[in-house]
């Protein structure tokens, strides 16, 4: 099943046509009216109309997260703010989000982009589907909303939490697809396991926003029973979920190559890699109009093949998410930068700067972070009503910045291990 078949099934010279096209596009309009880009093609030399093949991106300046940042809320944005219909936001390490701006046309674009990645793992519009993500700022909820009520199925916007709540709403409403982080997937099957519930409805998982083992994934279909878990992938730098996402093969997921240009790049050296190779994921949008993107550094890890897919889509494929070149982890969907628990501990003068986070993964299958920090005084060890009260104050704070619960433990003075180069502070026990 397609949901656009003569797109998806395009010739690779026709994909590789369009793509140009729309390249020279993409650079001549963000050059025109995005200074941050102008400036940088002026001092480079670079203009659209230097662009004869599509490798020849690889002579344009990358685009990172701290550009945009940088540039905070507006210095990317491309469209007349009169355009702009919907702003979405992700966390930064500094506290300040990114934002991600889309006009009427990148809204439709967007639509279209889930609408084939679930169409592309079987949903149709008989299909009543649950969204389990958090509706707000994060464009995973109505990013996937928008994609199925274009399907015509039958959405019902839970939002995340209540765990309770959402298995009886999968059973009262005949739900058959579930959309969720593959954690909280995991979490609501041991529940409705827990509860004897069958939710043997459900067929189809729309699992994205982090990575999963494939191991993960089956664990989730024994749970529920009838249901086939998928993958897809996207980020809020370009519109959201829709970038990319498995077809019923399961053996990568499709890039919507009409929209995005995929290059893999070495993180260290920069240099783009051999087809095939594994490396960071950098990406050109080729019809973003709010804020377009130009050699996008995602700092996820995969690899592109082009091989024919048995489904007949001709467009290339991702393989699953590997991990990310840089250390921002994503605990129960929230995503978590050590720099920015780092500024909250600092703000504590009984506690020390040297730190351990540690990810376990618990019994639910949900990923927990413990915040090790050392005391200045080890004497607060024995002063039970004073260490609780410190531990409570670095929580709440924690909890402020980084809106996640967090275990916070309070160590002896000199007690953690101390790095004579890069410090590593990150212990990821979820597959210990
Ligand atoms: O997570 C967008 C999204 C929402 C995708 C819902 C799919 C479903 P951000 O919050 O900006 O956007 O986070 C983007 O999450 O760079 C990856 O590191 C990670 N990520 C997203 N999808 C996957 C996936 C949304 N399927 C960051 N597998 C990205 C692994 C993923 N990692």
């Amino acid at each position: 099943m397609f949901w656009q078949k003569k797109i998806e099934t395009m010739s690779r010279k026709e994909i590789e046509k369009l793509q140009l096209e729309r390249l020279k596009w993409t650079v001549d309009y963000a050059d025109q009216n995005v200074e941050f880009y102008h400036k940088k093609f002026k001092e480079l030399g670079l203009s659209a109309d230097k662009i004869k093949t599509l490798s020849d991106i690889q002579y344009f300046p990358y685009t990172t997260k701290d550009d945009l940042r940088d540039n905070y809320p507006y210095g990317l944005r491309a469209a007349k703010q009169k355009d702009i219909v919907r702003t979405h936001a992700s966390s930064g390490t500094t506290g300040k989000p990114i934002v991600g701006l889309y006009t009427k046309n990148d809204l439709d674009n967007w639509a279209d982009q889930v609408a084939r990645l679930c169409v592309a793992v079987g949903i149709t519009k008989h299909d009543v589907v649950q969204i389990a993500f958090g509706y707000g700022l994060f464009t995973g909820a109505l990013g996937l909303h928008y994609g199925l009520e274009k399907i015509g199925c039958d959405v019902i916007p839970a939002s995340s939490g209540n765990t309770a709540r959402q298995i009886m709403l999968m059973q009262d409403l005949g739900v058959t697809a579930l959309v969720a982080t593959p954690s909280y997937a995991m979490y609501i099957s041991e529940v409705a396991k827990d509860q004897g519930v069958k939710l043997d409805k459900l067929k189809i998982g729309l699992f994205g926003s982090e990575g999963s083992t494939p191991e993960f994934a089956r664990r989730i279909e024994e749970n529920f029973g009838s249901l086939r878990a998928t993958d897809n992938y996207g980020l809020t730098e370009l519109n959201g979920p829709g970038v990319a996402g498995e077809c019923s093969c399961r053996t990568g997921l499709h890039f919507a190559e009409d929209h995005f240009l995929p290059e893999i790049i070495d993180s260290k050296t920069l240099e783009v890699k051999p087809r095939g190779e594994e490396g960071e994921l950098v990406v050109t949008t080729l019809t973003k109009e709010g804020q377009p993107m130009i050699r996008y550094r995602t700092k996820d890890i995969t690899r592109i093949s082009y091989e024919p897919c048995p489904c007949g889509r001709t467009h290339a494929r991702m393989e699953k998410v590997k991990g990310r070149s840089d250390d921002m982890l994503k605990i129960k969907g929230v995503n978590v930068f050590p720099s920015q628990i780092e500024s909250v501990l600092v703000t504590f003068p009984q506690i020390g700067a040297h730190y351990q986070l540690i990810i376990r993964r618990d019994d639910k299958c949900r990923d927990t972070l413990e915040i090790k920090v050392e005391l200045i005084d080890g004497s607060l060890l024995e002063r039970y009503k004073e260490l609780e009260d410190l531990q409570h104050q670095i929580r709440e704070k924690l909890r402020e910045v980084l809106r996640l619960d967090v275990k916070v433990s309070l160590v002896q003075p000199k007690s953690l291990e101390r790095f004579e180069g890069k410090a590593k502070r990150i212990v990821d026990l979820r597959n210990a």
